[in-house]
């Protein structure tokens, strides 16, 4: 069986799910066209029935409860009912998939042997976890921050948070000490969860002592708690420092989930916007988990003995949505790697896929390309049978490298869902429906149950019909983020002073005559860089940070694997020397500042930067010549000097 593109409104191919997918999914394409219409039509009565796919403790009697007026922003779903998201996602299962595995934790290593978590088992750990984070002073509302690799014991923090009401915040284990320290401060933590080392691609990152150097940048009431991964050596602050499995072999086994409101705070998720500092991004516990879940069962389609398995990293939003939380309440059996796709070798995702029996796959664009370039041999060793679904997330997908997947990996029988959302959404806004969507190569298609996007014009006026402009969504949906933490304000200012009456996306976007979506990417400074949002300003006030730097003005350009790169413009202070040897301690310096993903790819010396006469950097320009587009620049007269493009377009660096 073999999914026949046949051709859409437009010229892309169009791929028809086959007949025994579409039997037996969850949805077909009358049941998605019925269920949308109901969902928007009815939103009251439509989430009134979804609600109940969660365990409620107070089951909610008031349904939706949101403006996006501007004056008077106010996001609440199933306000008055109360619940546990821990028992959500374990308790409730028990009784019927106990024995089942809830967690295969695949080690970075692949001669380590991968782990099969049971329900049960799972019930344990994280009755365990959250009485260490209650002898250690956590009670229902206080953060917890978890730096942690992809081992099991990220989940059971996540869970254990949920367990008592405290709040996590994750930092991505690849951040560096100072973006760490940042975060601890910026939701105020009482404890960070870190291990002694995190393995990845066969190296180690020393986490713990990446903690000792940002929590000389904090409180000194912040206490540690140190999970053992390998075992190595590392330093040990008396007092501060409590060690795991000193502290788990002391505690009771039994803990009872505490009651939290569907509104209380289920966790902080800092992220990348178009100013400097990242915003911490609020998710609360009842809409979330019923969006997380919902989506879960419909876009991936799992069904019961499934093997799910999404590469993301918990320190991500999809790592949140897509392999802990929609997973586990949905009783699923979700895969967690710890690894990298090219380590020990381009095999290693096929390998896990034929070893687990994997049976839906969700990655990354910048994933897929870097793997196209190793070659087909790669996918061809492994028994990729057991595989019926793929999934791609963070970016756009272009048709290279969404033909390869289908073709390679999914042999032309897998439908692929390319699923948009951000960690503002909390899940999946825009992506097909296996059973129900045809799909096209790089259109993630149609809006998600209860989803109303909009394209917008730049005076905020919607356009209708095929059409291209900035994305918005109309309506809110459960899973949306409520705030930014301790900055109501800036949440407004973000997402909903620009285009009055609409949640903004930030992204560009295209609809074609049938109706489907294409995003085009971030219209603001923002870049994606492998699928991580990064601000640019971010990376321009690490280089402003360095002696050297007197100025600079960063951008993304096109880049083949990871989507895009970042592009440096750098105004040395006078009498410093342009050097090569200079430039990779800049590079050094910014990785060092943010972590590894923030590292320059090019860095192009700039006496001058294009600005206007009220001294604004024109990046638009700076776009144009790191594209390499220096025909296109457009109007370049209201520069305060017009000749610092000449230099610049003369001295391009060859990204
Ligand atoms: C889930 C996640 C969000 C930004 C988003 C957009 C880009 C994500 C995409 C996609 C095209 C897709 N993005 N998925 N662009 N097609 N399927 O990635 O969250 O890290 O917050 O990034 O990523 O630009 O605005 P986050």
């Amino acid at each position: 069986m073999t999914i026949q593109p046949t051709g859409g409104a437009d010229s892309a191919p169009l791929y028809a799910p086959s007949s025994e997918i579409a039997e037996n999914a969850h949805a077909d394409a009358a049941r998605y066209e019925e269920l949308y219409q109901k969902s928007v039509s009815d939103p009251e009565g439509f989430w009134a029935e979804e609600g109940k796919r969660l365990d409620w403790i107070k089951p909610f009697t008031k349904v939706k409860n949101t403006s996006f007026d501007y004056d008077n922003v106010s996001i609440k779903w199933f306000e008055d009912g109360t619940l546990n998201v821990a028992a959500n996602c374990i308790d409730r299962h028990l009784a019927t998939r106990g024995d089942q595995t809830a967690i295969i934790f695949e080690p970075d290593n692949p001669d380590e042997a991968a782990q099969h978590i049971t329900y049960k088992q799972l019930h344990k750990e994280v009755q365990v976890f959250a009485n260490v984070l209650k002898d250690m002073g956590v009670d229902k509302g206080d953060r917890v921050v978890i730096y942690l690799p992809m081992i099991p014991a990220a989940a059971y923090a996540m869970l254990a948070c949920a367990r008592i009401g405290a709040i996590h915040s994750i930092v991505f284990a690849g951040f560096s000490p100072d973006a760490l320290a940042d975060r601890v401060n910026g939701c105020d933590a009482k404890v960070v969860i870190c291990s002694d080392y995190a393995p990845r691609g066969g190296r180690n990152t020393p986490l713990k002592s990446n903690c000792d150097k940002a929590l000389l940048r904090c409180s000194d009431k912040v206490k540690l708690l140190v999970v053992e991964r390998t075992g190595a050596q590392i330093d040990w602050v008396e007092g501060r420092d409590y060690k795991y499995e000193d502290m788990a072999a002391g505690v009771a086994p039994d803990c009872a989930p505490t009651e939290v409101n569907a509104e209380d705070p289920l966790f902080i998720l800092y992220t990348s916007g178009s100013t400097g500092k990242p915003k911490g991004v609020v998710h609360c516990s009842g809409g979330y988990l019923a969006y997380a879940a919902m989506t879960h069962q419909y876009v991936f389609d799992y069904q019961d003995g499934d093997i799910y398995w999404c590469t993301a990293d918990v320190g991500w939003v999809t790592g949140h949505s897509y392999i802990v939380y929609g997973p586990l309440a949905n009783g699923a059996t979700t895969v967690m790697f710890e690894g990298v796709p090219t380590y020990p070798d381009a095999g290693r995702f096929w390998a896990v896929c034929e070893k687990h029996k994997v049976t839906q796959f969700y990655t990354a664009p910048t994933a897929i390309r870097a793997l196209m370039g190793k070659g087909p041999e790669w996918v061809e060793k492994y028994d990729l049978s057991s595989l019926r679904i793929l999934g791609s997330v963070g970016e756009p997908i272009n048709p290279e490298a969404w033909n390869w997947y289908n073709e390679n990996v999914g042999k032309g029988s897998c439908p692929i869902v390319d699923t948009w959302w951000q960690t503002e959404t909390g899940g999946i806004l825009i992506a097909p429906l296996p059973g129900a969507t045809p799909t096209k190569p790089g259109s993630a298609t149609k809006p998600f149950f209860g989803v109303q996007p909009v394209i917008l014009d730049d005076k905020g006026n919607e356009l209708s019909g095929a059409t291209e402009g900035v994305l918005a969504i109309k309506d809110s949906w459960p899973g949306q983020m409520r705030t930014v933490w301790g900055d109501h304000d800036r949440f407004v200012s973000t997402y909903f002073e620009m285009f009055k009456g609409y949640y903004f996306s930030g992204d560009g976007c295209r609809r074609d005559a049938d109706g489907y979506y294409w995003i085009t990417g971030r219209v603001d400074d923002v870049i994606n860089v492998s699928g991580h949002r990064m601000g640019t300003a971010e990376v321009e006030s690490a280089l402003v940070a360095h002696e050297t730097v007197s100025e600079a003005a960063v951008v993304g350009y096109p880049h083949d694997i990871k989507g895009q790169g970042i592009y440096c413009y750098v105004t040395l202070m006078d009498g410093v020397e342009a050097t090569d040897e200079l430039r990779a301690q800049l590079q050094a310096w910014v990785r060092q500042e943010i972590g590894p993903i923030a590292k320059p790819d090019v860095i192009q010396w700039a006496p001058g930067l294009p600005k206007t006469r009220s001294g604004k950097i024109m990046r638009r320009i700076l776009r144009k010549i790191a594209e390499n587009e220096t025909d296109s620049l457009g109007d370049t007269s209201t520069l305060a000097d017009p000749s610092v493009v000449d230099d610049l377009i003369a001295n391009r660096a060859n990204a």
